[in-house]
This record gives C-alpha cells, structure tokens and sequence, in this order.
C-alpha cells in the first residue's frame, strides 16, 4: 500500500557518521508548521519560498537550544517534492542530527520511508519514473560514466524519447477510434502495422541499452583468465596499482577467484582473477578451475592471457 500523501514526512537526509554539515528534509502539508515548533528565527510560516534563514533549532518544551542551524523554505508546487518542504542544515554530528529528527516526530512530523520524498516528487508529477531511478543512479553514482548517464536521466533525455513514442501510439489509437466510428476517415490497416513495428523497433533498441546502463552502474565484469603463471594475478596487481592478488611463480597459486573493482577511464570494471586453468589431480585446484570457468562464462569481457616464451596451449 502506498503511504499517505497527508502526512508530514522528515528525514536525516545525509548519510550517518559525522560530517561538517547535516541535513534535515521535512516535507507535507505541515511542514512549515512542523518546523515553526522547533525554530528560533524568523518564522518559517511567514517566509516566502526559495528563501534561507539563520537561527537555532530549539527544543519547544524546555526552550533549550540544540544547534545553531540554517533554516531553507521551499513553497510547493516549487520544490523538488511538490510539497511545502524545509531543509534544516546542522551542524553534522549523529547526536545533533537525531535530536533535531526526534524533535521534529515529537512536532507531528512521521519518519519517512526510503525513498518517500522521491515517491513523491513523482506522485505530483514533479518528476517521472524514469527520472525517479536517474535520482537513484545518481545518488550511488561510483563513477564519472555513472554520473554522466544518471544526470542524462534526471534531465528527461530517456523521458523524452519514451513520451514521444508514447504520442505516436496515442495518435494512433486515436485514428483507430476514428475508424471504428467513421469508417472513411480512420487508418489503413497496413499504415497501423507499420507505425506499431516501428515503435516496436524503437522499444527494442532502447531496451538493448538497458544492459550498457547497467554496465556502467554497476561494472562490467572482466574476466582474466588463462593458463597457470600467464601472469593474471600480476596483471590485476598492476592496473589496480597495489598488491591485491598474490603472485608466485608456482604455478597453482591462485586457487580461488578474487575479485576487485576499479576504474579505467571512467568506465567502472569489476576484475576477476581466477585460477590458471589446467588439468590437476589436485581436487582443490581443480575446484578452482571449474569456478574460473564458470567467471568465464558469466562475464561481460574475457581477457585471455597467455605465456608468449611457451608454446601456444589450447584454449579450453
Ligand atoms: N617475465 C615476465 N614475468 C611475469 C610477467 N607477469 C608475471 N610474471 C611472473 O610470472 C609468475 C606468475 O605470475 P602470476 O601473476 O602469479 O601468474 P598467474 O598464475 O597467471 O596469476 C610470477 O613469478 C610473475 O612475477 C611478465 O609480464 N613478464
Ligand atoms: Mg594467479
């Protein structure tokens, strides 16, 4: 069920530990109100929107000061979740931050839930699915790529062309009724099958970035594989720049996969080193085969490395 829209929400929008600054979201019908209980300043409810304020985050009971904060309006429809909302920047300890939040449920507000403010920012219309999981991306954005596609999202590139395709079947449907209604007016059926293939065309490429998007959140999984001592953990040493995997020049050593993430001109990867693949009696090593093949087969790159002082082994 999806949570009321009636209620006033606040949350510690900045992540937990210590920081310089802290911030406080409060959003819904009360949120001025709510924040007016706890504020020493100039009152909120009075404030016009897009406005920031200096003053102190009291306790209402006791008139005791919790911290000197700053205090932002922003009116709804004019904010980011279409709602009245108040930010409240403190200062950014856990102990100042959980104060001011239980301050704020004692002054009416209720804990949001994850993702409530973006929840809704879109059930107003504020913003739409697509952007939605862009604010998402962007949020756990581990990469310059990351960003760069996330901030594509936020501002409607993939929107547009989903509300365009959306248009061309409503025009569509449109002519179909009309046809139904007037029969010399409506489409040809060929024109309808050929705008539907079309659309369909355009769904199905969209689609097929889906997994590039991915890639790039996520990181693409390269496997190194190759023969024993090809030099795959050295490889993954070198292009992390420190030393992750152990090397030996027995062969054998790396029994197990191992994994680690790293960054290669923006691009997110996520390396695996596997064992050397060759045929053992060893049945642990042998274990280790099977699993590098199995990295193998599940990867989005395989990087084949090879001994060139050795003769050329057969690949698996
Ligand atoms: N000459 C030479 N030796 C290398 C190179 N890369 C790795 N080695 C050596 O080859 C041995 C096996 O390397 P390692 O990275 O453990 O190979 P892995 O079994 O494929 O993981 C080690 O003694 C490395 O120092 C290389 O490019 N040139
Ligand atoms: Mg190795």
């Amino acid at each position: 069920m999806l949570p009321s829209l009636h209620d006033t929400i606040a949350a510690v929008a900045t992540p937990p530990g210590p920081g310089g600054v802290g911030v406080l979201r409060v959003s819904g019908p009360q949120a001025l109100e709510t924040a007016a209980r706890i504020w020493r300043g100039r009152d909120p409810r009075t404030s016009p929107g897009g406005r920031f304020w200096h003053g102190w985050v009291v306790d209402p009971e006791t008139g005791e000061a919790v911290d000197e904060a700053l205090l932002l309006v922003f009116r709804g429809p004019r904010s980011y979740t279409g709602e009245d909302v108040v930010e409240i920047q403190t200062h950014g300890s856990p102990a100042v931050l959980g104060r001011v939040l239980r301050l704020l449920l004692a002054a009416g507000a209720r804990p949001a839930a994850p993702g409530e403010f973006t929840l809704r920012a879109y059930l107003h219309g504020r913003m739409d699915l697509a952007q939605a999981e862009s604010v998402l991306a962007l949020v756990e954005a581990e990469s310059e790529t990351a960003r760069r596609q996330a901030l594509r999202g936020l501002t409607r590139e993939l929107s547009q062309k989903i509300d365009a395709l959306a248009e061309r079947l409503l025009d569509l449907l449109a002519h179909i009724q009309a046809l139904l209604d007037y029969p010399e007016e409506g489409v040809e059926p060929h024109e309808a099958e050929r705008v539907i293939a079309s659309v369909l065309a355009e769904v199905e490429a969209l689609l097929a970035t889906a997994g590039a998007g991915r890639r790039v959140r996520e990181g693409a999984r390269l496997a190194l594989v190759g023969a024993p001592n090809a030099g795959k953990s050295s490889l993954l040493n070198a292009l992390l720049g420190f030393e992750r995997a152990l090397v030996h020049d027995r062969p054998g050593t790396t029994r197990d996969y191992l994994e680690a993430a790293l960054e290669i001109e923006g691009v997110p990867l996520v390396a695996v080193d596997t064992a050397g693949l060759r045929t053992t009696d060893d049945p642990v090593e042998a274990a280790g085969v099977e699993r590098a093949l199995a990295v193998a087969r599940e990867a989005d790159l395989i990087l084949y490395l090879a001994d060139r002082s050795q003769p050329r082994p057969d690949p698996p």
